[in-house]
């Protein structure tokens, strides 16, 4: 059973981003700041690169328990052993993801429309991303960015829980939790900072104050 909470503060690796402070000091230093679940998602690795990576990530994330999520590579998620695997739209069919990564696994799928959100399966897909919020440069491909009343559109479409992507910052929490997100991912908020730790903790901060302040339960 997915753990919801998970989604609250969600790294997504770029690791070209990563690359002065190196991909692995990035994650390590995340979760000591308070990342929830972590994402490898590089666009130009090979299976085997993604693998070689993600058994590195996997080594640091024993002993805490942040899950490690493979983007779009449902064969280096299994070779790892990884906890689960994010796919999009134009992937392969959520049904067939499911078969190879195995009922216990977590699998994300992105979603960008209203119609993509009511496609999506609760009995296969644990959690949406919506995506992208805003224009980021993190993502170059992507029909329309969709804003704060998109997500609304979306959480509302659905009974899948969600997780916000796409030019997201710390000001933007309120908005990501008050819309009935259960969380917000981010790449270049942590990705590609000078103190990527420092980063995740101001971020994770805040997200304690808007929860409390505005009452939500995750
Ligand atoms: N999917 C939708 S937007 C995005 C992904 C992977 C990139 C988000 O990057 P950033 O730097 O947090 O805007
Ligand atoms: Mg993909």
């Amino acid at each position: 059973m997915f753990e919801t909470s998970k989604l609250k503060l969600y790294l997504v690796t770029d690791p070209h981003l990563c690359a002065s402070f190196g991909l692995v000091n990035t994650v390590n230093a995340a979760i000591k700041g308070g990342i929830t679940m972590v994402q490898l998602r590089d666009k130009e690795a090979s299976t085997k690169e993604r693998i070689e990576m993600g058994r590195e990530l996997k080594k640091i994330l024993k002993n805490s328990e942040v899950p490690l999520i493979i983007n779009d590579d449902v064969e280096a998620a299994v070779a790892i052993d990884a906890d689960g695997v994010h796919v999009g739209q134009s992937d392969e069919n959520t049904i067939e993801i499911r078969r190879k990564i195995g009922k216990q696994k977590i699998v994300g799928l992105s979603c960008e429309t209203i119609k993509d959100a009511r496609d999506a399966d609760p009995a296969i897909v644990d959690y949406i991303g919506i995506s992208p919020v805003f224009p980021t440069k993190t993502k170059t491909h992507f029909n329309a960015y969709i804003g704060l009343d998109g997500i609304s559109d979306i959480v509302n479409a659905t009974s899948i829980p969600t997780v916000a992507i796409g030019g997201l910052k710390k000001e933007h929490c309120r908005e990501i939790f008050t819309r009935g997100c259960k969380g917000m991912a981010v790449v270049s908020a942590i990705c590609g900072q000078e103190d990527p730790g420092k980063e995740t903790e101001l971020l994770h901060a805040e997200m304690q104050r808007i929860l409390k302040h505005n009452q939500v339960v995750l």
